[in-house]
C-alpha cells in the first residue's frame, strides 16, 4: 500500500516517527513552502529563510537517498498556500495514495486542522506520535497528575533519574541536582565571547533570500546578517564548535548580558533542535560527554542540561495540558497596547533597544535579554497577552507556539496566574544593573528612583506591586517586596503612580 507522508517546516528529522516504515518503492513524501504557515504570523524574515532553505536542503537528501520526494516550493505555480491544500492536491493526483501518515505538530491550531483531514480528504490519516522528545505527553500528564502548580525543578529530577543523564549510581553528579547559585555571574571587565563559526550560503539559500526579501519584504527583521546553518551537517558543527568554545563558560555568564553581545555564550541551537536538524538527546549527551572528559564544568554542563532536558520538555508538557484555554488567559488584567519601540528598537531605555537590535539583526535574543528586558517590560507595563505573545511568536527563529507561548504567558508575563511560575518575574533597573553593562549607556540614571531622568523600570517596577497588590500580597514569596513597599509614604506611592502612568500613556503605540 502507498501512503502520502508530510513533513512539516519543523520536522526535519531523519528519524522522525512518519519517515519511519517509508517505502522508498511506493511512498511519496510530501513537504510544501505555504503562505497560510509563512503568514499565520508575520515570521521574522530569517526565520522563513531559515525554515525554506532547510526544508529544501532536507528534501534534496532525501532524494539523493532514493525517495520519491514532492516538494512544492513557494512560487510554483499550482500552489494552493496551505497545508490542508497540498495534501488533497497531492492525493488528488495519485490515486495510488491510500492515505496519509503524518507525525503530530507542534500547534494546538494546526493540530485542530488536521484532526479533520481524514473527514475533509475521504482518506486514512494516521497522526503518529512525536518521540524527539524525552517526556511523552502521557508521560508528563501522568507526572502532573492532579497538580494545579507544577515545579521544573522535580519535573527535571524525574527527567534526570529517567535517562540517566548527569547521574552516578542514583546521585546526581557532583552531588546536587542544581548548580544554578554558580550561574549568575557578570561579564568581567574585557571579557571577549567566543568567536562564531561562520557559514557560507550556497546557491539554494541564496535564492531562498531573493525570494523572502521580494515575498515578505514588508515582514519584520533584518536579512543583512544570516547565519543560521540550514543542513544537519551544518547544525552538528554548530553543536560541536558550541561545546568546545562556548560551553565552559556557559554556567558563568549564562544570566549576563553586555552592549552588543549578541551571543556571549549561549549555544544558538534552539532553532536547530525545534525544526529537527538536531535531536535534544544527542545535544544533551555531547555536552554530558564533555563534562565526563574534563572539557567543561560541571556547573556549564548542570545548567545547560536543565535548559533541554528540564525546561524545554516542561514547557512542552504544560503547553499541551493546558490549552486551548491557556491561550486566553489573561490573570493580570493587562490591557496596554504593544508599545511601537518592540518593533523599531527606538527608545531611550538601551536595554530594551539592545535587545530588539540583536532580535532584529538575528531573529535571535538570549534568554534574560527575552525574559528580564523585553518580558520584564511587558509585564511591568501591562502589556495585553495576545499583542506580547504575538510578537514573541514572529520574531524569533525558534518560536513555534509549543515552546513560545508558555515561555511568554507562564515565565514572562504571568498571564496564567502561576501554573508554574511561583511568583511574576517583575525586576526593577538594579537587576539589568547587576547583570549588564547597559545601564553606563543610557539616557536614565538607573541610581534615580523617581523623578527626571529616573529609570522607568524603577517606578514602573513598584507600580506594578501597587496595582496588583490585592493580588499578589497574599503570596509568600512576595512578602519582602510588599515588605519593601510599606516603607513608602502615600506621597511617594502617589507619586510612582503618577510617573508610571504618564511615562506608559506616552508610549507610542
Ligand atoms: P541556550 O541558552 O544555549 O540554552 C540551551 C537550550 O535550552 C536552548 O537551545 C533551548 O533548546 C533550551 N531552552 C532554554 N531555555 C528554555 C526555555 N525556557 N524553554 C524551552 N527551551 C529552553 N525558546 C524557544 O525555543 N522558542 C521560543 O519561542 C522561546 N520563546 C521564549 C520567550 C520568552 C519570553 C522567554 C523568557 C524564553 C523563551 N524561550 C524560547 C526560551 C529561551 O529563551 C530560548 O530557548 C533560548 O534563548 C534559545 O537560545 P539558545 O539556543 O542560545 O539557548
Ligand atoms: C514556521 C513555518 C513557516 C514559516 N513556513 C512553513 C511552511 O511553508 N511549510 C511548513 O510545512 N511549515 C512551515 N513552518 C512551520 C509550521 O508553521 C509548523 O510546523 C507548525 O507551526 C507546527 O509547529
Ligand atoms: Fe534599562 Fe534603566 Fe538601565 Fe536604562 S537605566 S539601561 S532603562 S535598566
Amino acid at each position: 500500500m502507498a501512503v502520502l507522508r508530510l513533513i512539516l517546516g519543523d520536522q526535519l528529522s531523519r528519524s522522525l516517527s512518519c519517515l519511519r516504515d517509508a517505502d522508498k518503492e511506493k511512498d511519496v513524501i510530501l513537504l510544501a513552502e505555504v503562505r497560510e504557515e509563512a503568514t499565520y504570523v508575520r515570521h521574522h524574515k530569517q526565520k522563513i529563510v531559515f525554515l525554506f532553505s532547510a526544508m529544501r536542503h532536507f528534501a534534496d537528501d532525501l532524494s539523493k537517498d532514493g525517495y520519491e520526494v514532492r516538494y512544492i516550493r513557494y512560487d510554483d505555480d499550482g500552489n494552493t498556500h496551505s497545508l490542508g491544500g497540498e495534501v488533497k492536491r497531492a492525493l488528488d493526483e495519485r490515486e495510488d495514495l491510500e492515505g496519509l501518515i503524518v507525525t503530530e505538530c507542534g500547534e494546538y491550531r494546526l493540530a485542530e486542522e488536521m484532526a479533520s483531514w481524514s473527514r475533509r480528504f475521504g482518506r486514512s490519516v494516521e497522526i503518529r506520535e512525536d518521540d524527539r522528545f524525552f517526556c511523552s505527553l502521557k508521560e508528563f500528564d501522568e507526572w502532573a497528575g492532579d497538580g494545579k502548580t507544577l515545579r521544573m525543578e522535580y519535573f527535571y529530577r524525574d527527567m534526570r533519574r529517567r535517562t540517566g543523564l548527569l547521574m552516578e549510581g542514583d546521585a546526581p553528579a557532583g552531588g546536587e541536582w542544581n548548580y544554578d547559585q554558580e550561574n549568575r555571574k557578570r561579564l568581567p571587565k574585557e571579557y571577549k565571547a567566543p568567536e562564531r563559526k561562520t557559514i557560507r550560503h550556497d546557491e539554494t539559500t541564496k535564492d531562498v533570500i531573493d525570494l523572502v526579501d521580494a515575498a515578505f519584504a514588508d515582514h519584520f527583521g533584518s536579512l543583512e546578517d544570516f547565519r543560521y546553518g540550514v543542513t544537519r551537517n551544518q547544525a552538528r558543527r554548530q553543536l560541536d564548535d558550541f561545546i568546545e568554545t562556548s560551553l565552559p563558560n556557559f554556567g558563568d555568564y549564562q544570566d549576563a548580558m553586555g552592549t552588543g553581545e549578541d551571543f556571549l555564550n549561549h549555544s544558538l541551537l534552539s532553532a536547530y533542535i525545534n525544526a529537527g536538524l538536531l535531536l535534544p538527546r544527542e545535544v544533551c549527551e555531547a555536552a554530558e560527554e564533555a563534562y565526563r572528559d574534563g572539557q567543561a564544568p560541571l556547573n556549564a554542563v548542570e545548567g545547560f542540561i536543565r535548559q533541554i532536558l528540564g525546561w524545554r520538555e516542561f514547557i512542552r508538557g504544560v503547553y499541551w495540558r493546558e490549552m486551548p484555554g491557556y491561550k486566553d488567559d489573561n490573570a493580570l488584567d493587562a490591557k496596554r497596547s504593544l508599545p511601537a519601540f518592540y518593533w523599531t528598537g527606538e527608545t531611550d531605555m538601551h536595554c530594551l533597544a539592545e535587545a530588539i537590535r540583536n532580535t532584529r539583526d538575528h531573529a535571535y535574543a538570549h534568554h534574560i535579554q527575552r525574559l528580564m528586558v523585553t518580558g520584564n517590560f511587558a509585564l511591568l507595563a501591562g502589556v495585553v497577552p495576545a499583542e506580547i505573545e504575538e510578537w514573541y511568536l514572529i520574531v524569533y527563529a525558534d518560536a513555534y507556539e509549543w515552546v513560545e507561548l508558555p515561555n511568554v504567558r507562564g515565565m514572562a508575563i504571568f498571564a496564567d496566574g502561576g501554573v508554574f511560575a511561583s511568583k511574576p518575574y517583575a525586576a526593577s533597573g538594579s537587576y539589568i544593573n547587576r547583570m549588564s553593562d547597559y545601564c553606563k549607556s543610557c539616557t536614565y540614571s538607573v541610581s534615580k528612583k523617581i523623578g527626571e531622568g529616573a529609570c522607568p523600570f524603577n517606578y514602573l517596577y513598584w507600580d506594578f506591586l501597587i496595582r496588583h497588590e490585592d493580588r499578589l500580597r497574599s503570596n509568600q514569596r512576595m512578602s519582602l517586596v510588599y515588605g519593601n513597599l510599606d516603607k513608602k509614604s502615600a506621597d511617594d506611592r502617589q507619586a510612582i503612580t503618577e510617573q508610571a502612568t504618564e511615562f506608559l500613556d506616552s508610549l507610542e503605540t
